[in-house]
């Protein structure tokens, strides 16, 4: 009897563990929402382009979502979005670099809205999220939708965010969903302490036909069809949580040099503005040993580091007229 008691304690056990429950819904306990107000974001989308979707993929003669447009997700949260449609795309840019920082290190801003009935429930438009450090490879966060996919949702049918996980639009109108850049660290062609891009794609959400897919293959169902100018998911803003630090220093009266991002992980960015001329960089360990030397030819030059052990690092700059800058650089 004891072992039968045993054992159905097991299985119990292990199917709870099976619908593994994710961070609930904004203001309840657990939550992992962050306010638009929090004093955490250090910063927000500087630049966006949007690549519509139709209103309803199974049918390109309805045409394209066309609510906002790609200026409503610069800036702090404020309730303006731009509406992506079914797999609409939007791609933004950062005045600096997001880095991997300890916790979450952006969050992503839609415009859903609580059950009134039941604060756990809501009406959600979800996408996915991916990375770039390059602006050419991204690297999608591993989603995980465990709502069932038996009934389509839409009209009374409410998404628990419980059952949500890294998916952009998981929280309320006003609430962040946060993305921990650790997930992706040690990712061949990502540097996770030098993100440019973050892509967010539109979840179609039909659980028969045009589906979205989780990570596990689980058709993940949202509301659908949502055939009309703001249909699919409505970007409101994308918050900053760990940016890197980027120094901008005047070599000489017309020429500027920042070096970023700081600390870096793969490479060091030298970016020149005003340059009249060829400027050297001298790459040191902290005992003075040269390490590199390069000429910086371009507006953007890269110099490669993830070769090198952790630590601190001097970049020397010098132009041909006898102006210098050093830079401490740490390597991760
Ligand atoms: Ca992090
Ligand atoms: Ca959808
Ligand atoms: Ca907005």
């Amino acid at each position: 009897m004891k072992g039968i008691c045993f054992f159905i304690f097991l299985f119990f056990g292990l199917h709870v563990a099976a619908i593994a429950q994710y961070a609930p819904q904004a203001g309840l306990p657990g939550s992992t929402a962050i306010d638009a107000t929090s004093s955490l974001f250090v910063g927000w989308a500087t630049g966006c382009t949007v690549q519509r979707g139709f209103m309803d993929i199974a049918n390109p003669a309805g045409g394209y979502a066309s609510v906002g447009d790609s200026s409503d997700a610069l800036g702090m949260a404020d309730r303006s979005v731009v509406s992506l449609g079914d797999s609409g795309i939007a791609v933004l840019t950062f005045a600096n670099p997001i880095i991997n920082g300890p916790g979450p290190d952006f969050a992503v801003f839609e415009n859903g809205f609580t059950n009134s009935d039941t604060p756990s429930l809501a009406f959600l438009e979800l996408a996915f999220v991916e990375v770039s450090s390059d602006g050419i490879n991204y690297f999608r966060f591993p989603a995980t939708s465990l709502t069932q996919d038996n009934v389509q949702i839409w009209n009374g049918r409410y998404i628990d965010a419980s059952n949500i996980n890294n998916l952009a639009g998981k929280y309320v109108a006003m609430y962040g969903t946060p993305f921990d850049l650790d997930e992706l660290a040690g990712l061949p062609g990502l540097d996770v302490n030098n993100i440019t891009h973050v892509r967010v794609i539109d979840v179609v959400g039909s659980i028969s036909g045009h589906s979205s897919y989780d990570s596990s293959g689980r058709i993940i169902n949202d509301p659908y069809p949502t055939a009309f100018a703001s249909g699919g998911f409505d970007l409101d803003a994308v918050g900053i949580l760990h940016e890197a630090h980027e120094s901008v220093k005047q070599l000489s009266k017309d020429v500027s040099v920042s070096v970023y991002p700081n600390p870096a992980t793969d490479e060091i960015v030298v970016s020149v503005k005003g340059n009249t001329g060829v400027i050297n960089a001298v790459l040191t360990n902290v005992l003075g040993s040269v390490l590199q030397q390069t000429s910086l030819n371009n507006v953007v030059n890269k110099i490669a580091i993830a070769e090198y052990p952790a630590g601190m690092y001097y970049l020397l700059l010098s132009d041909a007229n006898g102006n210098r800058w050093t830079e401490k650089v740490m390597k991760r």
